[in-house]
């Protein structure tokens, strides 16, 4: 906690003042707060995100002054922009070009790349132009990123009561409940009794506090019916709390690694996300939930967590509306008739600031990919395994970051996707178990599944090819022979693992949780989304739609007169960038055989512009969704493959510690 005491401390519960109110809460709540319960309504939660991460990366990498201009560019893209360069008006949708003429005193950093032959990713003057032969590696962010999680994670109390949920590369939520709970008792010890009669109902005393110090927090403005002289309740001492954990933990961030972030503090996830973005950079906002209908009222609710995408686009379409102000003259039988119930329900309950979703404390690594858009097209085999020796590289080198030359950990599966037109297919194979995994094991299997695609027919041209690893297992360290994994890994299992896989690439069944370590090449535009109970449609597909920002690798601009690996002169246009699904929380299961979302219950395409105190003044209804890019049209083909032999391991050099090799091209 911070040293200075942010509010009066109370008296003893011995003398209460006889004039004293009750508080709003009882004892039953003070324990729901002890088990992070998440009705709790004293529940706090924080959301933390970095400000223009990549571009801090590389401004911390290169020891550049903080006043410096400074973006972070994608062949001829730019991926992230810092906050003096925002200033110039540069954002993501402007090309390089563009930039340079906006702000000629910005430094363009290229991301660190893959290249045919290489045992590391590197960073290189001349990437901008080699998109065709070159793959980007955001190992560098990934490796930042993990420093900031330990440094967050060493600035909290030990699980259980640690409750961290890495959401991607530069963000995490913390339910601080529990804690909280803890400090609540230590400095009201008028909380610390039984609850009189033993009855969990009984209100507590009321806070004596009158006026609480919020720092330098950004307090959003109250609700109409509040006002600053309302004494606070616990709620508000709770977030307060919570607020000055979060503020030293930014503190900590900063001393130790020097990066900035912002945060949002709230009884939610939905609110402390939103909260995060409300002012950046280098600060926080609380949002006291005495003040949560005057905040979400400002916003359009496309913005909320999980209505960003086509979730949010139904609703536009079903109510003829953007706006939360709008959303909330809408009856909830009205939003369940067109979403579904529970759709309906969800939508409902998130436009006034409702959101029991959990923090998720998962920050192990359940699958890495490695993936490659080729424009133009690819069409031969032997180009398709020059990718597949990149992305085995890739993903070796990661692996290692993840133990398996000590066994610690070890993924079961090894999965490649194909794309030709509109139509993905995936293969997997079980990894062969029996001595180290080896980078040149998942090529040689890779190029094995490849080998079989071709052999299907309807190959190329390719637009698309990715490689994956799933199903990771705890090894057996200080075990580190064949022995570890003959023990653990019963074929069964890793079946069972490529067959989850594969189910949920068909969308039928929960597919293995995302963990932020993928990596593609999308394109610039997306939208945000990660549902917290994703019944993720489909692996492939999906990712490519869902992937959130932990694994954000933008799209070029197509870019003619690049040379490439093949020899195709046709490029297709890819499909415009998809959206995640909808969150469906928590109904829906896909029975759908693609590799695209499962659709939507077909909302009513008709706006409901009766239904809206203020139709006039609504904007109007998003284009119909039959134009909508994310409705399914790919067919997926999915087969499992087994390897009879595993074959033999060719053991490549082992690669160095991925040291970060500096060059910052200035593009004047
Ligand atoms: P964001 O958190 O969305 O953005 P940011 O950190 O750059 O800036 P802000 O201060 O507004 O939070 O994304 C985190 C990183 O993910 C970003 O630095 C680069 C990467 N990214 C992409 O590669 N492509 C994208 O389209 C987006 C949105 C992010
Ligand atoms: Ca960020
Ligand atoms: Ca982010």
């Amino acid at each position: 906690m911070s040293s200075s005491q942010p509010f009066l401390s109370s008296s003893p519960s011995s003398l209460p003042s006889p004039r004293r109110k009750k508080s709003r809460f009882a004892y039953k709540h003070l324990a729901a707060l002890s088990q992070s319960q998440t009705t709790c309504p004293l529940r706090v939660i924080a959301h933390i995100d970095l400000d223009a991460f990549y571009a801090q990366c590389e401004m911390v990498r290169l020891g550049i002054p903080e006043d410096q201009p400074l973006a972070v560019q994608q062949w001829q893209g730019l991926i992230a922009i810092n906050y003096p360069a925002r200033k110039f008006g540069l954002n993501r949708h402007i090309t390089s070009t563009e930039a340079q003429k906006l702000c000629p005193d910005l430094i363009m950093q290229h991301v660190a790349t893959w290249q045919e032959g290489d045992d590391k990713w590197a960073y290189r003057e001349d990437s901008f132009k080699n998109m065709a032969s070159q793959k980007v590696s955001l190992d560098p962010y990934r490796l930042e990123s993990r420093k900031i999680l330990a440094t967050i994670k060493e600035a909290l109390p030990p699980a259980p009561i640690q409750r961290v949920e890495k959401a991607s590369i530069d963000e995490v939520f913390l339910d601080l409940s529990a804690q909280i709970h803890s400090i609540l008792l230590q400095r009201y010890p008028e909380l610390s009794g039984p609850a009189p009669y033993d009855d969990p109902t009984t209100p507590l005393p009321r806070p004596l506090t009158t006026a609480l110090d919020w720092h330098t927090d950004a307090l959003v403005d109250l609700d109409a019916s509040q006002t600053e002289d309302d004494d606070p309740d616990w709620d508000d001492i709770c977030i307060l709390l919570g607020s000055e954990i979060v503020r030293r933990i930014r503190q900590t961030i900063r001393a130790k690694l020097n990066y900035t972030c912002s945060a949002g503090v709230a009884r939610n996830k939905l609110l402390a996300k939103l909260g995060s973005g409300h002012q950046k950079p280098n600060a926080q906002t609380v949002v006291r939930n005495r003040a949560i209908a005057q905040f979400l009222s400002s916003f359009k609710f496309t913005k909320i967590r999980n209505l960003g995408g086509k979730l949010g686009d139904e609703v536009v379409a079903l109510c003829g509306t953007d706006t939360v102000a709008e959303l909330l003259g809408v009856p909830l039988e009205t939003l369940k008739r067109g979403l579904g119930d529970d759709t309906g329900m969800w939508v409902y309950n998130a436009v006034r600031g409702e959101d029991y979703s959990e923090v998720n404390p998962r920050t192990q690594i359940k699958s890495m990919l490695s993936a490659k858009s080729f424009r133009p097209a690819i069409n031969a085999f032997e180009v398709g395994v020059r990718w597949l020796r990149i992305f085995a590289a890739d993903i070796f080198s990661r692996c290692v970051e993840e133990g398996v030359l000590e066994n610690k950990r070890r993924p079961r599966t090894l999965n490649l996707h194909h794309r030709q037109g509109a139509q993905t297919r995936s293969k997997s194979a079980p990894i062969p178990r029996g001595g180290a995994l080896s980078e040149e094991t998942l090529f040689e299997l890779a190029r094995g599944l490849l080998a079989q695609v071709v052999a299907d027919g309807r190959a190329w041209p390719c637009a698309n090819l990715s490689l994956s690893v799933g199903g990771f297992e705890d090894g057996v360290v200080g075990n580190k022979g064949i022995g570890g994994f003959l023990v653990r890994g019963e074929e069964a299992k890793a079946m069972l693992a490529s067959e989850r896989m594969n189910a949920a690439v068909h969308g039928d069944a929960e597919a293995e949780e995302e963990d932020g370590e993928g990596e593609r090449e999308r394109p610039l535009k997306r939208r945000k989304l990660r549902p917290d109970n994703p019944s993720i449609a489909n692996f492939f597909g999906k990712r490519e739609e869902s992937k959130d920002e932990s694994e954000l690798e933008p799209e070029p601009e197509p870019l003619d007169h690049l040379p490439n690996l093949s020899s195709s002169k046709a490029a297709p246009t890819p499909a415009p960038e998809p959206t995640k699904p909808p969150p469906r929380p928590p109904q829906t299961t896909s029975t759908l055989p693609s590799s695209a979302p499962s659709p939507p219950p077909r909302p009513r395409r008709l706006p409901l512009l009766p239904l809206l105190r203020n139709p006039a003044s609504s904007p109007p209804p998003r284009p119909p969704l039959s134009h909508h890019p994310h409705l399914p049209n790919n067919k997926t083909r999915t087969h499992q493959t087994r390897i009879p032999h595993p074959p033999p391991h060719r053991h490549r050099k082992r690669r160095p510690t991925l040291a970060p090799n500096a060059t910052a091209s200035q593009f004047r």
